[in-house]
């Protein structure tokens, strides 16, 4: 069965979407994080890196969240994955955009606001991410004029990958009213029941 490391309210819950959207069965391996177990030896030997989510798929072992997608959705042949050159170019362009450019600002906020302790918040760190998200959104905005999902009339990877960095946004309150075609894709998303199941594994 596969295994998976890190808990759905981390980087891991994009991979928990999709085991959900292929209804996969899975077993989540305990990892203290508290007690530092993701630097331990064994679990480095995992995911060098030292961070989660990683998964074992057989003899198989894979890390990188979005990786862990791509790999997912193709190896278990799901409608998610790409199905010519041209959207597997463009799942990857989105997921590494939302990855690079987008996640990068929002998760410098979301450690300002949640993780750091007050007397070493810095203020000017939230500002800066604040100043670069709406021009990020922008381009979101437009790509999704007059369609229903970012790569074809389906939806795919990229979806799921941007919808999972979106969320963070959405857990700091960012208002997306002056981004109306992201706030209704970002209702599509949120409407599948495997976004729902993560949901609920996420309140767990
Ligand atoms: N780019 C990586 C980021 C992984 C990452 O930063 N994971 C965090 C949890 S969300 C982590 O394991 N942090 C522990 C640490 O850095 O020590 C991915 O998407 O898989």
């Amino acid at each position: 069965m596969i295994k998976i490391y890190g808990s759905p309210r981390s980087s891991a819950g994009r991979c928990y979407w999709m085991l959900e959207e292929l209804s996969l069965p899975y077993e989540v391996m305990p990892l203290d994080m508290r007690n530092k177990e993701h630097k331990s030896e064994s679990y480095l030997q995992i995911n060098p890196n030292g961070k989660v989510p990683a998964l074992i798929d057989g003899d198989f072992v894979i890390w990188e969240s979005m990786a862990i997608t791509h790999y997912l959705a193709k190896k278990y042949q799901s409608p998610l994955a790409a199905q010519t050159p041209e959207e597997d170019g463009l799942i990857m362009q989105w997921s590494l955009w939302s990855l690079v450019d987008l996640q990068t600002p929002t998760v410098d906020w979301l450690i300002q606001e949640i993780f750091m302790p007050p007397e070493k918040k810095n203020p000017h760190v939230i500002e800066e991410a604040q100043k670069k998200i709406p021009g990020l959104l922008g381009v979101l905005e437009k790509s999704l004029q007059n369609k229903s999902y970012l790569v074809s009339d389906r939806f795919t990877v990229a979806d799921l990958n941007v919808a999972s960095v979106i969320n963070i946004l959405t857990a700091l309150k960012y208002d997306l009213s002056s981004f109306p075609n992201v706030k209704r894709w970002m209702g599509l998303c949120s409407e599948r029941p495997a976004m729902q199941r993560l949901q609920k594994l996420r309140e767990a």
